[in-house]
């Protein structure tokens, strides 16, 4: 009894010191040309508004999180200017509590995949931990980095052992910390490929070709601060002197056109680039992970959600990569082989014109930097109807059709 009301009251601290979000709205505003845009703008920085995404186009939606006590003035803003836009979440701390409400029943140390809900960093690691002893003939696990708080930055590689210098898959999974369909993604494919060897001819022949290395949280410090802290938390967890803010943009950290469009030197921001390029664990492990592999890599993915984009190089320029029709290419096959699973549509194209112009980011360094030909930065579902609270019952779809056009672009390079 006296142990139940201690849990009880230390799950009630643990509520009241992470960030409410009880009642804020997201909005998704279309604005219809630059005018509108500029408005939008102004307002989000004179509310000091969060944006879940960012403008694109003329056109393509901005999803923005409103307040309760903004929304009435921010509705009635963009209704004067006659700006569309729509309500698509009602209420974002309901759909975090019910997210958190499927985690609550979970196994704290699997043994096991388990796709029926998002896991913490602890549990994915001792999935990791399990994999490594019950496959020990196919998967290695290593530590690629350490985080500024402390946590190990983790990879699998994955090999039938058939060969060696296999030409090598990367996908990393997580760089931003609330995207959590993206580290449930890596852990699906790492399943199939798992329990697929010997039984799933497509596996069986691709594990006979090609080494997969798979990092399912780049950001554990962040990941971890989502579970325990701020659902909604992007960046890293390192603090900044002075104004008491936290954080790096670990895909702003890197060294590609390093503090150029689209990064921010203020590290309160979002999008802040860090002190200097690879001043980040997070960077620096992807970076030394790949360099080591760069010879025999045929393939970097890179995933990140919402939005349902397939981007090539570059995203610090409109400039396009000289192989840029062949990258242009090998993603259509993927976006069709993506999209003939469950239906889902993609975009596809290089980052500066697909999203936003954006530097420092981690699939134009392994373009530039590491020469790997062929570098996509993926945004799974959805396009906004949960956005980073992708409800967990979508984690298997997601898995089948990101998987299906991985399986087609490999084919297809
Ligand atoms: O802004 C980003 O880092 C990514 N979008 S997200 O909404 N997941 O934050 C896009 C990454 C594109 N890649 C590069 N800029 N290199
Ligand atoms: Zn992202």
């Amino acid at each position: 009894m006296r142990t139940a009301a201690v849990i009880a009251l230390l799950g009630l601290v643990a509520l009241a010191s992470a960030t409410d979000y009880h009642r804020y709205k997201v909005v998704s505003v279309v604005p219809r040309n630059a005018e509108d845009a500029t408005v939008v703008r102004r307002a989000v920085a004179a509310l000091q508004l969060e944006q879940w995404t960012d403008p694109r186009a003329p056109g393509l939606p901005v999803d923005v999180m409103v307040p309760p006590k903004l929304v009435q003035g921010f509705l009635n803003g963009l209704r004067i200017r006659g700006i569309p836009n729509s309500v698509k979440i009602n209420d974002v701390q309901a759909l975090i509590d019910e997210q958190m409400a499927t985690q609550r029943s979970a196994n704290p140390n699997p043994r096991k995949f388990d796709h029926t809900s998002y896991h913490t960093l602890d549990q994915i690691y001792s999935i990791l931990d399990a994999v490594e002893s019950d496959f020990s003939d196919m998967v290695s696990t290593y530590t690629a980095g350490t985080t500024y708080e402390g946590r190990p930055i983790r990879a699998v590689k994955i090999s039938s052992g058939s060969g060696d210098n296999k030409e090598v898959v990367w996908i990393d999974c997580g760089i931003h910390a609330r995207e959590w369909i993206a580290p449930a993604t890596c852990q699906w494919i790492m399943d199939k490929l798992t329990s697929g060897y010997g039984s799933d001819s497509e596996v069986t022949e691709l594990l006979d070709s090609y080494d997969f290395h798979i990092m399912p949280s780049v950001n554990p410090d962040g990941y971890t601060f989502t579970h325990n802290s701020n659902r909604l938390w992007r960046k890293n967890r390192v603090p900044y002197g002075s104004l008491g803010c936290h954080g790096t943009d670990p895909n702003r950290n890197f060294d590609s056109d390093f503090g150029g469009p689209g990064t921010s030197n203020s590290p309160c921001s979002d999008i802040y680039h860090g002190p200097s390029a690879f001043s980040e664990a997070e960077s620096q492990a992807v970076r030394d992970s790949v360099q080591a592999l760069a010879s025999q890599m045929k393939v970097f993915f890179t995933i990140h959600s919402y939005s349902q984009l397939w981007m090539t190089p570059y995203g610090y320029t409109s400039s396009l990569p000289a192989n840029y029709d062949d990258q242009y290419r090998v993603s259509g096959v993927g976006v069709n082989a993506l999209t003939a699973v469950h239906g889902t549509r993609f975009q596809y194209g290089n980052i500066a014109d697909t999203i936003y112009p954006a530097a420092g980011g981690s699939s134009d360094w392994a373009y530039d930097s590491a020469g790997v030909q062929m570098a996509f930065a993926l945004e799974l579902r959805d396009t906004g109807n949960f956005g980073f609270l992708l409800p967990a019952d979508q984690i298997v779809p997601v898995g089948e059709e990101t998987w299906a056009g991985i399986v087609a672009a490999i084919k297809a390079i």
